[in-house]
């Protein structure tokens, strides 16, 4: 990246304002300075009026079956992976699956199982799961608190395999299995939604006459598929799921991916509307930026944390129950797309080389022998899953052309706003009104030095909530202004709001 980047410099300016930034009400509106030419964002709070609950289980995430070939990796031994789990979110949903799901052969079963066929953008080769993968995968599961939904075949055409490693989940990780998924994006190769159903069917039924619950249709792409499978088959199954990417990498960029997306949203009313209509939650169980393996500077970068945060609360306010962001090790995606990871960890520090390990739109990078840390989109999703168990409230907001969303909610006592100024190019000053007059509570931000930052991000949400970030203060008619300059975002608690 240069220094000549002109976004960069911007950004590097508005960064100089940060300490000065966080005034809002009384307290810290004497020191204070909305930095020159920011746009007058405004934010009107109805706290009367009810929206969504947000599911306890909205952060999730999504590996592929591949990874349990090393069944060190999702063990509870993993002590740095088991606490970015837990710190995430003590009740989160992991999903594993992917391409490789459908190439996977149980070791325990004993019956035939047809040479597969390779073709080009698919796994080379089967994924062998052992016994062994399962037991230190309900050590995992246990150590962080999380629930697991698992992938098993359906493009294969072994049904009675299925159904054997569906058993063995269910046995091995008890209660901790939510559901099966039963084929990953089957409509890559099914004809159409009447083939899928088709082959689908008795893999169903088995699953269910062995008395695992099941969950799905788990496609890529099609809102439609989910909808059709809401009307025949949503009384069998747990939830309902599809998939989120933006695009295919190597397109995308940091503007594209902050841009949004109002169409998916769109689509994220239609499969809401069957989703309610049958009284089953909805989840993304595979989603990130761009497929085909992430955009290196884009999925991995600050702007990943920004949009990450935003697209959760997003789907949030429309219901969806739960996001799961796909990732893992650079070999596990790289196989999943029938390609040979080519991760040269020749660096020298640690931090690097667990990068180098890891897929690039991976939330967390790092593997069993290297350790873990956290990528900026787990900063993202740290923002986004202090909703959990909130109910939104209605906000209007007026964002003067800046490229900036907010979301509200009640949490007990406690009003919470996000502010996410996604813009490159401008600073904002947000006033906030409808708020309980004088008010306090805290504000924490999210930020780093540059959108294209790879490092140096601060989420100011500490452990210890009552003195995480700074304090503020709403003054007597219930407003109050945060300076939020580009490519950064903050999230605003009142406490005793009602
Ligand atoms: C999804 C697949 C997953 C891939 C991912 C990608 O389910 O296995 O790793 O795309 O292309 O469609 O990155």
């Amino acid at each position: 990246m240069s220094t000549f980047d002109p976004t960069r410099r911007q950004l590097l300016k508005a960064a100089a304002w940060l300490p000065l930034a966080s005034a809002c009400g009384r307290l810290a509106f004497a020191g204070d300075v909305s930095p020159p030419g920011a746009a007058q964002v405004s934010l009107v709070v109805h706290p009367e009026r009810l929206g969504r609950v947000v599911s306890d289980s909205l952060a999730g995430f999504s590996y592929e079956t591949q990874q349990l070939e090393n069944p060190a990796f999702f063990s509870a031994d993993n002590h740095a992976l088991v606490r970015l789990f837990r710190d995430l979110s003590p009740r989160g949903v992991l999903r594993i699956g992917g391409n490789s799901s459908d190439y996977t052969v149980w070791t325990a079963y004993r019956g035939e199982v047809p040479a597969q066929r390779t073709h080009k953008g698919g796994p080379q080769r089967p994924v062998l799961l052992k016994p062994e993968a399962l037991h230190t995968l309900a050590g995992f599961l246990r150590a962080t608190g999380w629930k697991l939904v698992f992938g098993v075949n359906l493009k294969i055409g072994v049904p009675a395999m299925a159904v054997e490693l569906a058993q063995a989940v269910r046995q091995i990780v008890g209660e901790n299995l939510i559901a099966i998924q039963i084929g990953n994006e089957a409509n890559n190769y099914e004809a159409d939604y009447g083939a899928f159903d088709q082959a689908w069917t008795p893999y169903a039924k088995a699953i269910r006459d062995a008395g695992v619950p099941i969950a799905g249709p788990d496609t890529g792409a099609n809102t439609d598929w989910v909808i059709e499978y809401a009307k025949r088959h949503a009384g069998e199954n747990v939830f309902l799921s599809r998939h989120y990417y933006k695009e295919a990498a190597p397109r995308g960029s940091i503007a594209d991916l902050l841009a949004g997306d109002a169409g998916f949203h769109a689509e994220v009313e239609q499969a809401m509307q069957a989703a309610d209509i049958s009284h089953r939650p909805f989840r993304l169980t595979e989603a990130n930026s761009y497929y085909l393996g992430g955009r290196d500077g884009v999925s991995n970068v600050f702007a990943s944390a920004l949009w990450g945060a935003d697209f959760m609360l997003a789907m949030a306010q429309r219901g969806v129950a739960g996001v799961h962001f796909h990732g893992g090790t650079l070999d596990s995606i790289e196989a999943s797309l029938g390609r040979t990871a080519d991760a040269s960890a020749t660096a020298t520090d640690q931090a690097a080389r667990r990068d180098a390990v890891t897929s690039r739109y991976s939330a967390i990078a790092g593997d069993a022998t290297l350790g873990f840390q956290a990528r900026p989109l787990y900063y993202g999703m740290q923002l986004a899953q202090q909703f959990a168990g909130a109910q939104m409230v209605a906000a209007d907001l007026d964002a003067a052309g800046v490229n900036l969303t907010a979301y509200a909610a009640m949490r007990g006592h406690a009003l919470l706003i996000a502010l996410i100024n996604k813009d490159a190019g401008r600073d904002a000053t947000v006033s906030l009104n409808g708020l309980r007059a004088r008010g306090e509570g805290r504000l924490m931000r999210l930020r780093a030095p540059a959108l294209d930052s790879r490092s140096g991000l601060v989420f100011e949400e500490g452990a210890d909530a009552a003195h995480a970030g700074r304090e503020v203060t709403v003054d007597a008619r219930g407003r109050c202004s945060v300076v939020l300059p580009r490519g950064s975002a903050a999230l605003l608690r009142l406490d005793r709001f009602v």
